[in-house]
């Protein structure tokens, strides 16, 4: 019988790369979705038709219990989130609901509907779960690359609510035996990036300008680094952490780091522009708090796992600008039905 899965946060960047993932590798995926007529499900739904959707909100403990109960999953994939770290400044308590409190709506949910109680051990026939865990935990950082023994010191909302949903994956294995595992995956980027985080308003950005749609760029911090790779890449990781005979938490990144002014040079240049030409900075953009540099120590997950990301940043970097120049030429804009090609 296929394995079935179950992900919420299907509509996002990580759902659709993870979904086509297991449908690949043979899986029977469904997808929790929320809202009444959300149109991200449409969109979703045009890319993989072979998810089936399962309604329910993070918010929402009973619609939990309802999905988990419906679907049976032997894995389950939690990666709905309230994601976007500014956000999380101007509406810290819903990031609180839902990017933690909605970790601990989930785990209660696989707990009760598979009947586990405290001290039992991480059997077979149990539901896996895996929790999407950040970076962003690592905030101001007290080494240099980080790795799965570095302390957190978030810098935002978002960051300490990802802390929370981490420490509670990890005391649920702890205090009942459930194979729950976090997988702290460093900036990962696609085509099908939200156009909020900086990699795709800057792919969007060259893409305007090239094809003559804007005369400028406005970004903020360009002195940031971030380790950025690529997310089908980081998908991969995160299934074979469910598959691991052990349940263990794994840093996932590529080890190198590049600043949001190397990213704007790189975007650029593959379009054959110069970015001094065009980028402005713009105060209003930076953050209460940075994190003014991430870096992955990823040697765990290669030497346990065999993980090991394919797509290198330029590779990245020209891949979304590619991709932003045929979305906008086609005619293609931003509403949430076209922003994916
Ligand atoms: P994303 O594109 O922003 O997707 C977030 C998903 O969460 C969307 O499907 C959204 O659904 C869903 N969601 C929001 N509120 C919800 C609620 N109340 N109930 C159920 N679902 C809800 O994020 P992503 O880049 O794919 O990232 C996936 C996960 O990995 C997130 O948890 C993120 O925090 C984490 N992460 C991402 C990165 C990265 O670089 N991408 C790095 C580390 C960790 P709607 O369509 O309904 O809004
Ligand atoms: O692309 P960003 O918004 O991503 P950020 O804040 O690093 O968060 C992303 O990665 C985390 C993993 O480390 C995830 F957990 C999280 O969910 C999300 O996916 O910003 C990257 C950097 C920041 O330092 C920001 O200050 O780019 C800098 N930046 C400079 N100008 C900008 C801009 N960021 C955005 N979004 N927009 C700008 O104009």
């Amino acid at each position: 019988m296929a394995r079935r899965a179950l992900i919420t946060g299907i509509t996002g960047q990580d759902g659709s790369y993870l979904a086509e993932y297991l449908l690949e590798q043979g899986y029977e995926v469904w997808g929790l979705a929320r809202g009444q007529a959300n149109p991200r499900v449409s969109r979703m739904r045009k890319l993989l038709s072979d998810v089936r959707v399962v309604r329910g909100d993070l918010l929402d403990q009973g619609s939990l219990i309802s999905a988990v109960e419906r679907v049976q999953p032997d894995e389950v994939y939690n990666l709905g989130a309230i994601s976007f770290v500014p956000m999380s400044w101007e509406q810290a308590e819903l990031t609180a609901e839902v990017t933690g409190m909605g970790v601990l709506r989930m785990l209660e949910a696989i707990r009760v509907c598979s009947g586990v109680s405290r001290g039992a051990s991480t059997g077979s026939g149990q539901i896996r779960f895996y929790q999407a865990s950040s970076s962003e935990m690592f905030g101001q950082v007290s080494e240099t690359p980080q790795n799965e023994r570095t302390a957190f010191h978030p810098r935002s909302p978002y960051g300490v609510a990802k802390a929370y949903g981490h420490f509670l994956t990890q005391n649920y294995r702890e205090s009942y035996g459930m194979f729950a595992v976090s997988g702290i995956l460093f900036n990962h980027e696609s085509p099908r990036r939200g156009a909020e985080f900086v990699t795709r308003k800057v792919s969007l950005g060259v893409a305007r300008i090239k094809l003559g749609l804007a005369t400028e760029l406005r970004l903020g911090n360009l002195e940031a680094r971030r380790d950025w790779g690529f997310a089908g890449d980081y998908v991969k990781a995160m299934h074979l952490m469910l598959q691991a005979g052990t349940p263990e938490d794994y840093v996932i990144g590529t080890g190198r780091m590049k600043s949001v002014r190397e990213l704007a040079e790189a975007a650029f240049s593959a379009a054959g522009l110069d970015w001094e030409r065009y980028v402005v900075t713009d105060q209003t953009l930076h953050r209460p708090a940075e994190v003014d540099l991430l870096c992955a120590d990823p040697k765990k997950a290669r030497v346990q796992l065999g993980w090991e990301p394919n797509v290198a940043f330029d590779e990245l970097v020209a891949l979304m600008v590619e991709s932003d120049l045929k979305l906008l030429s086609a005619g293609g804009d931003l509403d949430q039905d076209s922003s994916w090609p």
